[in-house]
């Protein structure tokens, strides 16, 4: 039930229906959208957020879905159907008007002092944000749906597409978000407050965890090297982008494993374009440069020339794709998968 045509099902046809049934063993802040010519579909609004509730929520005033999302509108403000091809290799199509999506289940409205839990999603098609918060006393409590053991200072958080963040805090005035990955900052959005009331006096803890598979030494390596687009050295794949010289999904998976292998991927990124490495069907750990454990997630961000290493347990039996979340990228060759079990 992973929704990637080729690999684990078919199309939906237009006037077609598919039912989709899966368990959701792990509380947190996902999204769905669609995996067929997504960098298009997914651009022109084919996505959602999904919402896996603690059985023990921490207790908030508001619980609020903000959406960052980037659309290519043209000179008459309508979705502009001109394709560049020089989008797909470069850092994608970057859209020309940026919204923040913001949807709030109480329905009610937000006072300062209210607790807040602000489920932050980056559905952009290529969009990187470097999100700051202005009017929020808060913790960031988890990425990418999982709680962080220990919640981190809030400071501007890097969102690549694909990627999320929780932020648990209290209203100080106006919550603005504004986006300074670029070299201008650009205003995202804002979420009104109106009247106050005395803010929480209970501190911000960590999210209940939900239950992670215990790694163990790594039964497979793997290296994957990120290649291709303008201005780089060339590669052997088809296409504009490629992984360990092939572009697309290969006929043999990059990766199979026994279920329950650990395995530890080096990723590396010989490209001059950032780009955010996506696995389906599990999360990983990044692994700092002294090889420890970081954050546990699905989507890890490597700037230009970067080389980030993951360990991750396959515990998923399946066929899985591993692709770059910029979905231009992915369209023009830079994806690939791994078969576990
Ligand atoms: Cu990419």
């Amino acid at each position: 039930m992973d929704g990637v045509n080729v690999l684990t099902q078919d199309v939906v046809i237009p006037g077609d229906s598919y039912r989709y049934q899966f368990g959701v063993p792990d509380a947190g802040t996902y999204w769905y959208h669609s995996h067929y010519l997504s960098y298009d579909q997914v651009s022109r609004g084919l996505f959602g957020a999904f919402i896996v509730e603690e059985q023990n929520a921490p207790a908030v005033d508001h619980d609020i879905v903000v959406q960052f999302f980037d659309v290519l509108l043209d000179q008459s403000g309508q979705y502009d159907e001109a394709f560049n091809p020089a989008h797909f290799a470069t850092e994608g199509r970057i859209g020309n008007t940026v919204t923040a999506l913001v949807f709030n289940g109480t329905g009610k409205t937000v006072k300062r002092g209210d607790r807040l839990r602000l489920r932050l999603i980056n559905p952009s098609i290529d969009r990187v944000y470097r999100v700051g918060l202005d009017g929020l006393i808060g913790k960031i409590v988890a990425l990418d749906g999982m709680p962080l053991a220990h919640p981190r200072t809030l400071e501007p958080i890097l969102l690549a597409p694909g990627q999320r963040c929780d932020v648990i805090g209290d209203a100080t005035g106006p919550i603005r978000f504004d986006d300074s990955f670029g070299e201008q900052t650009l205003s995202l959005g804002e979420i009104a407050v109106s009247g106050s009331r005395e803010p929480a006096k209970a501190p911000i803890t960590a999210l209940p965890a939900n239950r992670m598979p215990a790694p163990k030494d790594p039964g497979q390596t793997a290296e994957l090297v990120l290649q291709g687009g303008a201005g780089s050295a060339s590669h052997n794949g088809t296409g504009t982008w490629a992984l360990n010289d092939v572009s697309g999904l290969p006929r043999r998976p990059f990766l199979s494993a026994a279920q329950g292998t650990t395995a530890r991927i080096s990723i590396r990124n010989e490209t001059g374009f950032p780009h955010v490495m996506h696995l389906h069907g599990h999360h990983f750990w990044e692994l700092d440069a002294a090889g420890e454990a970081g954050p546990y997630r699905d989507s890890t961000y490597l700037d230009t020339g970067e080389t980030r290493d993951i360990l991750v347990v396959l515990d998923n039996p399946g066929s899985w794709m591993l692709h770059c979340h910029m979905l231009s990228h992915q369209a023009d060759g830079m994806a690939t998968w791994i078969r576990v079990g």
